[in-house]
């Protein structure tokens, strides 16, 4: 399977985040896509680097407003203050219920609370650079698609699926498996499955899909009355006007066994296989695995073998992207069980 990673990851290197109110070592780093590239390679797998420019989709996914305010955050940080260069902006308030967020402050802190869902999402001078360098490698896999390979893995980092049209969280900035669904809509497939795996649920691609049905987003996730995102990713939101009945929520309680996962995964290919796709996008999470730091499935290293092998099994021209997955040492072996199940089967 061709694989396409960009080396501009490494500019998203953010040096720390908030747990439980204390500083703590970035989860989501570099060595992640390190991991996967090298495992990938050492199983004969050929890398490209991203060839297309996503700007064009880009603008179809996200508002224009968000992508310049995302473009433009580091030099606007360091106009606060120019001794930000050696910190990270974070946001310390939010447009809740009776706030308003139908305007822009000028104040950058308050422009960045406007755009964020979370305070879960620290950006560094290269963080645009990396984020779009994802984008571009999302395109880059559908127009392969396009041209008749049955197959792309796009090992991007940060990942994308909790971005939202007009918002990041989660580690996420830009949301690559929208970006990918919307390329493939572009090239000519007329309805386009997302399947999201990660453990957590893909907030950002519900809410961009939400009321469209040439885009069905299936998820399997921890269950948001306990895990992340919290306030997205219930069973009963099904999609709305012409969406409706074009989104399906499979919430599992975190501690589901890797046997139950796998009945729920055949729940959401059932509904992929009657929705007719003319390709399937997948936000590969591998958080699910059994040796995650932050996430409460129990899947194996073999169960992404299986998984690879049940994707194939759909027989549609398949875009995988990583999301998610902190076990960062498996992480390369995992992600290319998957891969090489896909190819194998
Ligand atoms: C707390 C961290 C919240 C978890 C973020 C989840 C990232 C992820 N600040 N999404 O798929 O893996
Ligand atoms: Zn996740």
């Amino acid at each position: 399977m061709i694989v396409i990673f960009s080396s501009q990851h490494e500019q998203h290197a953010p040096e720390y985040e908030f747990f439980r109110g204390e500083r703590v070592p970035c989860f989501e780093s570099p060595s992640r896509a390190v991991f996967v590239a090298k495992e990938l390679t050492a199983r004969g797998h050929s890398i490209h680097a991203p060839v297309a420019d996503s700007r064009t989709i880009l603008s179809q996914v996200h508002t224009q407003r968000y992508l310049d305010f995302l473009e433009s955050s580091w030099s606007r940080w360091l106009a606060v203050d120019p001794a930000n260069a050696s910190t990270q902006p974070f946001p310390s308030v939010w447009p809740v219920r009776s706030l308003r967020s139908d305007i822009e402050p000028d104040n950058f802190i308050a422009q960045l609370g406007l755009y964020s869902m979370d305070n879960g999402s620290p950006m560094v001078a290269g963080t645009w650079v990396a984020a779009k360098a994802g984008a571009d490698a999302a395109v880059s896999a559908a127009e392969l698609l396009g041209g008749g390979e049955q197959a792309v893995f796009c090992a991007t980092r940060p990942p994308g699926h909790h971005a939202g049209a007009d918002f990041m969280g989660g580690y996420c900035f830009l949301n690559n498996a929208a970006v990918a669904a919307q390329a493939l809509r572009h090239n000519g497939c007329d309805r386009v499955a997302i399947l999201d795996v990660d453990y957590h649920h893909g907030n950002g691609t519900q809410s961009i899909f939400y009321d469209r049905s040439d885009v069905l987003f299936v998820s399997i996730h921890g269950d948001p009355r306990t895990e992340y995102p919290f306030y997205l990713g219930y069973a009963d939101e099904q999609g709305e006007a012409e969406g409706e009945g074009f989104n399906l929520n499979i919430p599992m309680h975190a501690g589901t066994s890797s046997e139950r996962w796998f009945d729920a995964l055949e729940m959401a290919c059932s509904r992929i296989s009657q929705y007719r796709a003319d390709a399937l996008v997948v936000s590969l999470g591998l958080d699910t695995f059994e040796g995650d730091p932050i996430s409460k499935f129990a899947l194996r290293s073999d169960d992404f073998i299986k998984l690879g092998a049940r994707l194939k099994r759909l027989g549609l021209p398949t875009l995988l992207i990583l999301e998610g997955g902190y076990a960062t040492a498996t992480l390369g072996v995992n992600a290319a069980n998957v891969v090489d199940a896909f190819d194998q089967t």
